[in-house]
């Protein structure tokens, strides 16, 4: 059979959901072990004893993925942007969302702040706690997914979002209220996939109803962590917005903006330029990164 070119719309494992040139949804197995997929890949699939096969990806504009020491996960490919949810119930994790910037950064991407359940009282302490970021030119925007999702939307439409966020936070509300078919897509792919629990287990992309397949959600699992050893330090530090100003104008080529004299990123956190929080994330980034390369070379 003739190779179909798809979308891959959820992935669990080494299973795959995907959206079929006719507009039908389907699972598939990927085929081989050296083959990695994400949601938002486009695929090369064919039929092979009557189950459809993953032969091959086209190439990504991006991946956005998180690693430690001991595996990588890839979380979706082909963004525009990163959305990462926040609510003020659930005990908000400042160093999980800077860490979410950097994957966005590292991957060319916009980054969000979408501050949910606007509607509980305590959502002005947390508004607070995100002024950080709204001053380092962040956009956060206020939003109730479960009573009204519209101020998210202006900011989703004509991107290609991956929402990231803790457990409990309110992603999956947002995608149903955002794209009434969701409930049953997901439903649909839980069964393809076999998982189906509560809270969401699988990656699970949504076309944004009204915008011709153009924008899409990508629905993903809470976590609590959010490694990065991936990332090479040329990469990490470019990650950081604030800091490129500064990079390369160290004394020593190889700073590591640690103990080295004439660190122009040491000497802008004593002007006051940079957080020191900023640099010591950078430098907490750099070791998780070493520690992971000595573990695969050993
Ligand atoms: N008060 C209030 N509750 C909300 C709002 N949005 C979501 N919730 C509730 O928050 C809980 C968690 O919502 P989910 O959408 O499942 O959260 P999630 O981020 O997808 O969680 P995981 O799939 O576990 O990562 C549910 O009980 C929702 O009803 C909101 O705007 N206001
Ligand atoms: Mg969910
Ligand atoms: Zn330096």
């Amino acid at each position: 059979m003739a190779l179909l070119r798809a979308r891959v719309v959820a992935a669990h494992r080494r299973s795959v959901a995907v959206a079929l040139p006719d507009g039908t949804c389907a699972s598939a197995i990927v085929k081989g072990r050296s083959l990695r997929i994400a949601v938002g890949d486009e695929v090369d699939v064919e039929r092979a004893h009557g189950a459809l096969v993953v032969v091959a990806v086209a190439p990504r504009s991006n991946l956005v993925y998180r690693s430690d020491a001991f595996n990588e996960k890839l979380l979706a490919a082909n963004l525009t942007q990163v959305a990462a949810v926040v609510a003020p119930d659930v005990g908000v994790d400042q160093e999980l969302i800077e860490r979410w910037s950097i994957a966005a950064e590292a991957a060319h991407c916009r980054f969000i702040i979408l501050a949910n359940k606007a509607d509980l009282p305590s959502f002005a302490a947390l508004r607070e706690r995100l002024a950080p970021f709204a001053t380092r030119g962040i956009v956060v925007v206020d939003l109730s997914a479960q009573h009204d999702a519209a101020p998210a939307r202006a900011w989703l439409e004509g991107q290609r979002t991956l929402l990231v966020g803790q457990s409990g936070m309110g992603k999956s509300t947002l995608v149903n209220s955002l794209v009434p078919d969701a409930g049953a897509r997901t439903a649909q792919v839980s069964a393809a996939l076999r998982s189906g629990r509560h809270t969401t287990t699988a990656t699970t992309l949504h076309v944004l109803p009204g915008t011709d397949g153009a924008s899409w959600l990508v629905d993903s699992p809470g976590v609590k962590v959010f490694g990065l050893a991936h990332l090479d330090p040329a990469v990490l530090a470019q990650a950081f917005v604030e800091m490129r100003p500064y990079l390369g104008r160290c004394r020593f080529r190889d700073c590591r903006h640690d103990a080295e004299p004439d660190c122009a990123l040491v000497a802008a956190v004593a002007a006051g330029a940079i957080a020191p929080h900023r640099l010591a994330l950078l430098h907490a980034l750099r070791r998780e990164g070493e520690l992971a390369r000595r573990r695969t070379s050993a």
